[in-house]
């Protein structure tokens, strides 16, 4: 089903002091507002119409919208992030998601769910339970999604090293087709998915993002590159350097959704 819209929201003026594990070193603002332009005109390029919030600078981590929300075919769910810095940033999102989904539901405490723990894979979803999204959180966003006629399958990342989010380290390209690292390899998915496997080198291009008839990928990677581009995908690369240092993906910068029957 295509994809229709995006929400997204430039970095800040404080985006160098949110929340990373990584030793990349700081992000320089004007290059990672710059790459969030070539990644905003990219979703134009294929197809999305998109809504900017406005950066947010109480929230360094505002700019990783996917955090906030999960939308499916027919509902949107407002999320309850784990890190405590990041639950204020779901106010700004939940105005506007509720301006594209009639019907809105909330993550309530004591749950948590960070949307990059999300990966929905057609009519099955995969939810990881990690740092920041617990069982409970998990329990509430697989509730919604039954009564949508969908399944789902927990996947717990936090004996898994180097993961952040589910996402960090596995995506969906549509069909039956997942791309994985090895520290998710022997994961419980289900039966009938075809596996990409992504080298240790490149394991930070796991997160990639199908968008309609395109498949954006950060720009670096060049095996997985090649393994697409044999498979028939359209790549689109991304440099997401700056963004990498605060231990964000492709999938995180945006919300994307369809407009289906909601
Ligand atoms: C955080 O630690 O929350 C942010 N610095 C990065 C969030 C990345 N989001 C994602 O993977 N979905």
């Amino acid at each position: 089903m295509p994809l229709t819209r995006a929400i997204v929201c430039p970095p800040s003026e404080t985006f160098s002091s949110g929340l990373t594990t990584s030793s990349l070193g700081i992000p320089d603002l004007k290059l990672a507002l710059v790459q969030h332009r070539r990644y905003c005109e990219v979703l134009e390029s294929c197809g999305l119409h998109l809504t900017h919030l406005k950066p947010d600078s109480r929230f360094p981590d505002s700019t990783f919208v996917e955090d906030s929300a999960v939308f499916s075919r027919t509902f949107a769910v407002i999320a309850r992030p784990g890190a405590q810095s990041r639950r204020g940033e779901v106010d700004a999102i939940q105005e506007v998601v509720s301006r594209f989904s009639k019907v809105v539901y909330r993550i309530n405490a004591p749950g948590t769910l960070d949307g990059g723990d999300v990966c929905e894979a057609g009519d099955t979803w995969f939810i990881g339970i990690s740092e920041r999204t617990n069982e409970e959180g998990a329990k509430q966003l697989e509730t919604f999604l039954r009564q949508d006629g969908c399944s789902s399958v927990l996947i717990d990342i936090r004996e898994r090293p180097g993961l952040l989010h589910l996402k960090t380290g596995m995506s969906w390209i549509g069909g039956n087709r997942l791309v994985v690292v090895d520290e998710l390899f022997d994961a419980p998915f289900p039966v009938g998915y075809e596996k990409i496997r992504v080298s240790p080198d490149e394991a930070y291009a796991a997160n990639c993002i199908p968008v309609n008839n395109h498949l954006l990928i950060p720009s670096g990677y060049p095996i997985l590159n090649e393994t697409f581009v044999k498979l028939g995908y359209h790549t689109i690369s991304l440099d997401m350097s700056e963004f990498q240092k605060m231990d964000g993906g492709l999938s995180c910068l945006s919300l994307r959704f369809g407009t289906y029957s909601r």
